[in-house]
């Protein structure tokens, strides 16, 4: 069968091979979206990040039903921090840092509640988890070699935050020669200016490191 179809994005269309595509959903994390969180403490607004949960679960499914690669990431540490570089760990002046304990256990510890991904989004059997010490899903992981083994080229990209992790994962993955396409409505940031301009800055320049794209769009190419 011909797995091939171009869908609307900016800068311009592109052909998306769906045997050779995963959806990549960036750390959508119990301690990035839900009230008394993590990120809440560090004075966000997470009602902007509870915006995407609808619009992605609707994408997941798609990609469920259609059999793509999903793969989940999580940002996070070892309970002993020795994963966590000081320059990290210790920066600004924030009420909770990581490690410390917080309203879903310690924030940002693999193995604690308010570290794993939200409920609407739990991965399913099959799908792959990354866990990553960074803001890049490259960085310290396994990412690679699991793309590499099951062929894939293209990444849809989606999660949070588009300005940090979604970013920095999207470059990674652009300097690796993959091609990305941002799912604009599936990907959130605390600061709408930053979702924004955020977004523009993948598709300028004829797409500099990727393309953006609605999810629609994605849905209707997987149906
Ligand atoms: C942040 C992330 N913003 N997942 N993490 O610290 O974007």
């Amino acid at each position: 069968a011909d797995t091939v179809t171009t869908i609307a994005a900016q800068p311009e269309p592109i052909a998306i091979d769906l045997a050779r595509t995963a959806l990549v959903i960036i750390d959508m994390q119990r301690d990035f979206l839900l009230p008394g969180g993590f990120g809440e403490t560090l004075g966000n607004d997470v009602a902007q990040l509870q915006r995407v949960v609808g619009p992605l679960a609707d994408l997941l499914a798609a990609a469920r039903a259609a059999d793509l690669m999903v793969i989940h990431t999580r940002e996070g540490h070892l309970p002993d921090l020795s994963d966590c570089p000081p320059a990290k760990l210790n920066r600004g002046a924030p009420s909770k840092r990581i490690g410390d304990p917080g309203a879903f256990g310690r924030i940002l510890i693999r193995g604690e509640y308010g570290h794993d991904i939200i409920d609407e989004l739990a991965p399913m059997a099959g799908e792959v988890v990354i866990d990553k010490p960074g803001k890049g899903a490259f960085y310290a992981t396994e990412l690679a070699a699991v793309l590499a083994e099951r062929g894939i080229t293209q990444l849809l990209v989606t999660g949070v935050t588009t300005e940090v992790c979604v970013h920095t994962t999207t470059r990674e993955a652009n300097d690796r020669g993959f091609e990305c396409v941002v799912v604009s409505d599936c990907v959130g940031s605390y600061f709408p200016e930053f979702q924004r301009v955020g977004l523009e800055m993948i598709a300028a320049q004829g797409g500099i490191f990727g393309w953006t794209a609605a999810s629609g769009e994605l849905i209707a190419a997987l149906t």
